[in-house]
């Protein structure tokens, strides 16, 4: 099914040894490298992911958000494509081969979509999918894109474009800060279907308002931001070289 490209699998993990059972036994075979970034967890999660995958590659990072901890992933990635999951198992890691898949068949970049056909999620408040739809509708608005989902954690792209990214967030709005940039990047983004179960054990880190603020701006910002830097149109002649 996947052929002769490497695979890297980045799982940001803050306290997620109870969960980490559920997830990492079900990545693929197929699947080259897998990259754990830990927040300095204080429960077992590092000891539990060596259990698990004896050659686990660890990194460990301040918890300073996912955002951080999915760049520091996405740098150290040696596969020529990467796959970001998370760890608390919401996402199935079993569906990796649809992704690669769709970069196979041409994609850039592809995101999940849990709210396409044949997606789902059993995961959000129906306050958190008001939000993420509010979200969806705004960057459909502002970039012109027929995105379905927008704040999801089940992404993968070819790791050469990670640099036309330019990621430099460290929240929860890394996602959309990812989906957004692939856009202005020009690059070819495609929509996958995934089902995201409700997290084990423990509480999501995420929170509605505080979070939601940094998604909202974080999609001003980089509309006001493509503007900026798009070149004057030039009327009249041009000046001689
Ligand atoms: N290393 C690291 N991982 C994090 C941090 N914050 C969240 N994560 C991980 O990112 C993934 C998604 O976080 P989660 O709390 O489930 O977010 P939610 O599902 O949106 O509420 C999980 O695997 C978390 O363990 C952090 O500061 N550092
Ligand atoms: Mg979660």
């Amino acid at each position: 099914l996947i052929s002769n490209v490497s695979i890297s699998v980045i799982v940001p993990a803050l306290n997620e040894a109870r969960n980490l059972p559920a997830v990492l036994p079900l990545i693929p075979p197929a699947v080259d490298e897998v990259i754990l970034v830990d927040g300095l967890s204080t429960d077992n999660t590092v000891e539990v992911a060596r259990l698990l995958i004896p050659g686990i590659r660890v990194l460990e990072l301040e918890p300073h958000g996912k955002g951080a901890a999915l760049r520091a992933g996405f740098e150290a990635a040696s596969g020529d494509i990467t796959v970001a999951i998370d760890a608390d198992g919401s996402t199935d890691p079993c569906e990796i081969p649809l992704f690669v898949q769709a970069l196979l068949d041409g994609a850039d970049y592809v995101k999940g979509s849990r709210f396409m056909p044949g997606g789902g999620t059993a995961d959000m408040t129906v306050l958190r999918q008001a939000g993420n739809w509010g979200f969806v509708t705004l960057v459909r608005i502002l970039f012109g894109v027929r995105f379905t989902d927008m704040c999801y954690g089940y992404n993968a792209f070819w790791t050469r474009i990670l640099p036309e990214l330019r990621l430099d967030c460290d929240g929860f709005e890394i996602e959309t800060l990812m989906n957004i940039r692939a856009v202005l990047a020009h690059l070819k983004v495609v929509e996958v279907p995934s089902y995201e179960a409700p997290r084990i054990h423990g509480e999501g880190r995420l929170q509605t308002f505080p979070d939601g603020w940094r998604v909202l701006k974080t999609i001003i910002r980089e509309r006001a931001n493509s503007v900026a830097y798009q070149p004057a149109v030039k009327h009249g002649k041009e000046a001689p070289l």
